[in-house]
C-alpha cells in the first residue's frame, strides 16, 4: 500500500484511475471497522450527492487512539509546546491521550451530548482543544472549531448555523506577549445563541471570568467527576465528522461537512505517502486547529497513522524570531509543515535566529495554504532544509479534506514553486471558459477534479443547494477548485491562485463580500468595495475602496480607523485591510457591476493598462480614485 518509491507512485496513480473503487477498497481494508462497506462508491456530479464505504459501522477514535493502544500505548501521541518556553511541555502517550478523550467525551455525555449533536470550539492551541474535538467524534457528535481569533459576532453566526448545543472555550489565551479574553468573546456572542444549554471552561491564563449560574462549568472540575473509559459510539462511514466554516465568494461563511468513513480513509493515506512517514518520526504542522490543515494534519492523520504529533500554543516570533527552530531543535523534529507566509516573515528576520539552532533532525519540510513564491522556497530549502530535505508543496482545500496535489517527499520529484502531481485517486483537469478540458502540457486553465475521492465535502451545513452552486454548476460534472493552475510541459501543476472572489491573506481565506459586508456595517460607510493586492509577507493584503457619506463629520484618519475597528468587530483582526482608500464613487458598468478587475491594478500600483473603461457608468471616477492613491 505504501508509496516508497517513483515506480510505486505511478502504479498505485494507475490502479487508482483504472480501478478506483478497488483501489480505495484496499485501503480502507486497512483501517479498524466494526462492520465493512456494502459498496464502496456511489456518486453523481451532476445531482451532487457522494457516498463512501456506505453501510460500514466504526468510529474514528478507536482508529486513532484504541488500535494503538496494545502495540504502542506508551509512544508519545500529542507534545504540546506552550506558548512562552519558560513554561513546561506537556506530553501523552497513546494510552494517556486515550483516557483525556474518554474522559471528556464522558463530561460531553452527562452534559446532554448525543450522536449528531453539534458542539462548538472556540479554544486556544492547548491538548484540550485537540482532546475535545476527539470527544465529539468518540460520542459520534459533530464538532465546529471556530479559530479563536473570529470576532464574537461572526461566532454567534457559526454557533446559530450550526445549531450548537454545547460551546468548549477557555478563560483566555496566550498569543506572544498578550493575553486574549476568550470567555469574553463567548459570552458575548452567546447573547445572541438560544441554541446552546452549556459553556465548558478551562483554566489557562487564570484570567478573571464570571460564570453564568446553570449555562457555564468548569471544564477540570467536570473531568474530575468523570470515568476514564469511554466506549466509542459507532456510526456510520456516511454520518458527519465535523463542519468547518470556511470563506467563499459570496457574503455568508459556508460550513463545509465532511462525513466520518471517507475522511479518515483519505488524510491518513495522503498523511503518510505525501511526507514519507517513518515510525520514529516527530511530525510538527504549525497550523492552528482552527483551519483544516490543523483538522486533518494536526490531530487525524497523524494519530491515526500512530505517529508523534507536536502541538504548538504560541507564535513564530515570540519571545523571537528564533522560535520555531528552538521548538525543532528541543524535539528533533524530523517532519516540519508550514505556512509560505511565515517562511517569509522569518526570512526577513535574518539567518541570525536560525543559525543558532541544530536542525539536522529535519528530514521533509512542507509547505500549505498559499502559492509559495521562489524566494521563500530557495530559503526554506536551503537554509532550513540545509540543501538536502525535499520539500513538499501541498496543495488542498477545506473542501477536499485532504492534499490533492503534492510530491511526495523524496519519491515524486520537487518543483519549487509547483505542487507538481496529484495523489493517488486525484483526477486534475484545466478547464477553459467554455468548460473544455485543456489537453496536453504548457496549458493553464481553471483547475477542476473529474472524479470524487474519499475526503471531498459531502455538503454545505444546512443548505445543500448552496453546496451544488459553489462547487457543482460552474462546470458540470467537475468539482470546481476556484483556482487557476498551470500544467508545464513536465505535466507537473503549479498553483496560480484564486479566480474567485476570494482573498487569500497569510494564507487564510477572506471572501470579499464578506469583508465588504463588515466594512459597510459602519454608520458613515455608504458602499465599498475589497480587492487583493500582492504584499510581501502575507501573500495578499486587503485593499479597501470606500464611499462615505458626504455628511460625515469625521476626519479621513477618524474614519479609517473606525472602519478597522468594524471589520475586526464583525470578523476578527485578520479581516483587517492593510490599505483604506476613501473614495466618492466606484467604477460600475451600466448593469451596477463593481469592475474588479480596475480596482485590483490601481491596488497593485500598475495603471499601465487599464483595459477598456468605457462601458463604465462613470469613466471620471476611474482618474479621482488613481489620483487618491498617489498614481
Ligand atoms: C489547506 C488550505 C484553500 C486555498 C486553495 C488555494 C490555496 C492552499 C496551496 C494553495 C498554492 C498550495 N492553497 N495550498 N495555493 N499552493 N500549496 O489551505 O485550505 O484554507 O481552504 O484554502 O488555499 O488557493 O484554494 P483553505
Amino acid at each position: 500500500m505504501r508509496i516508497r518509491t517513483l515506480e510505486d507512485y505511478t502504479t498505485a496513480y494507475r490502479k487508482s484511475v483504472e480501478t478506483p473503487e478497488r483501489f480505495w477498497e484496499e485501503v480502507a481494508e486497512t483501517f479498524s471497522w466494526h462492520k465493512k462497506w456494502d459498496t464502496v462508491l456511489d456518486y453523481s456530479f451532476e445531482d451532487y450527492s457522494v457516498k463512501w464505504f456506505e453501510g460500514a459501522k466504526f468510529n474514528i477514535t478507536e482508529n486513532c487512539l484504541d488500535r494503538h493502544l496494545l502495540t504502542q500505548g506508551d509512544k508519545k501521541a500529542l507534545i504540546w509546546e506552550p506558548n512562552s518556553p519558560e513554561e513546561e511541555a506537556i506530553e501523552f502517550t497513546y494510552k494517556q491521550l486515550h483516557e483525556k478523550v474518554c474522559q471528556f467525551a464522558n463530561v460531553l455525555k452527562s452534559n446532554g451530548i448525543e450522536k449528531g449533536d453539534r458542539v462548538v470550539l472556540y479554544m486556544p492551541m492547548i491538548p484540550e482543544l485537540a482532546i475535545g474535538v476527539l470527544a465529539c467524534a468518540r460520542l459520534g457528535a459533530v464538532h465546529s472549531v471556530v479559530f479563536a481569533g473570529f470576532s464574537s459576532s461572526a461566532l454567534a453566526d457559526r454557533i446559530n448555523d450550526a445549531q450548537a448545543k454545547i460551546v468548549l472555550s477557555s478563560d483566555g489565551n496566550f498569543r506572544g506577549k498578550r493575553i486574549f479574553d476568550v470567555k469574553k468573546v463567548v459570552d458575548e456572542a452567546l447573547e445572541n445563541c438560544p441554541s446552546i444549554e452549556k459553556q465548558i471552561v478551562l483554566k489557562r491564563t487564570n484570567s478573571e471570568v464570571t460564570m453564568k449560574e446553570g449555562r457555564d462549568i468548569w471544564w477540570n472540575e467536570e473531568a474530575k467527576k468523570a470515568d476514564t473509559f469511554c466506549p466509542a459510539t459507532i456510526i456510520d462511514a456516511e454520518d458527519p465528522l465535523f463542519i468547518l466554516y470556511t470563506s467563499g465568494s459570496t457574503g455568508k461563511p459556508k460550513g463545509v461537512v465532511h462525513h466520518a468513513g471517507g475522511y479518515m480513509v483519505y488524510t491518513k493515506y495522503s498523511f503518510e505517502n505525501v511526507f514519507q512517514l517513518r515510525d520514529d518520526d516527530v511530525y510538527w504542522c504549525t497550523a492552528d486547529i482552527g483551519w483544516i490543515t490543523g483538522h486533518s494534519y494536526i490531530v487525524y492523520a497523524p494519530l491515526l497513522a500512530g505517529s508523534t504529533t507536536l502541538m504548538f500554543e504560541g507564535v513564530p516570533t515570540f519571545p523571537d524570531a528564533g522560535r520555531f527552530w528552538e521548538v525543532v531543535d528541543k524535539y528533533k523534529v524530523s517532519i516540519f509543515y508550514t505556512a509560505p507566509t511565515a517562511i517569509r516573515a522569518l526570512q526577513a528576520k535574518g539567518l541570525e535566529f536560525v543559525n543558532k539552532y541544530d536542525l539536522s533532525s529535519i528530514r521533509v519540510l512542507g509547505t500549505v495554504g498559499e502559492p509559495i513564491n521562489e524566494e521563500a522556497w530557495d530559503w526554506y530549502h536551503q537554509h532550513i532544509g540545509k540543501g538536502n530535505c525535499p520539500i513538499v508543496d501541498t496543495w488542498w482545500q477545506t473542501e477536499t479534506g485532504g492534499i490533492m496535489i503534492s510530491n511526495m517527499a523524496g519519491v515524486t520529484p520537487n518543483k519549487a514553486t509547483f505542487a507538481t502531481l496529484p495523489l493517488p485517486g486525484i483526477q486534475p483537469v484545466l478547464l477553459d471558459a467554455e468548460g473544455n478540458e485543456i489537453e496536453g502540457n504548457n496549458v493553464e486553465g481553471n483547475l477542476c477534479i473529474k472524479y470524487p475521492w474519499p475526503s471531498i465535502l459531502r455538503t454545505t451545513y444546512g443548505d445543500h443547494e448552496r453546496c451544488k452552486q459553489a462547487y457543482f454548476s460552474t462546470y458540470r460534472g467537475y468539482y470546481f477548485t476556484g483556482d487557476g493552475c498551470k500544467r508545464d510541459h513536465d505535466g507537473m501543476y503549479r498553483i496560480l491562485g484564486r479566480v474567485d472572489d476570494v482573498i487569500n491573506v497569510s494564507g487564510h481565506r477572506m471572501g470579499t463580500a464578506e469583508v465588504e459586508d463588515a466594512i459597510n456595517q459602519h454608520e458613515d460607510v455608504i458602499e465599498s468595495a475589497i480587492v487583493g493586492y500582492p504584499h510581501e509577507i502575507k501573500g495578499q493584503g486587503i485593499y479597501a475602496f470606500v464611499i462615505c457619506d458626504e455628511n460625515s463629520t469625521k476626519s479621513k484618519e477618524e474614519l479609517q480607523k473606525e472602519i478597522l475597528q468594524t471589520v475586526s468587530q464583525h470578523i476578527g483582526a485578520i479581516a483587517k485591510p492593510e490599505k483604506i482608500q476613501i473614495v466618492s464613487g466606484l467604477p460600475k458598468t451600466r448593469s451596477g457591476k463593481i469592475m474588479r478587475r480596475i480596482l485590483r491594478k490601481i491596488a497593485e500600483g500598475d495603471v499601465s493598462n487599464l483595459g477598456d473603461t468605457s462601458t463604465l457608468l462613470d469613466p471620471e471616477v476611474v482618474n479621482e480614485i488613481k489620483e487618491g492613491a498617489g498614481l
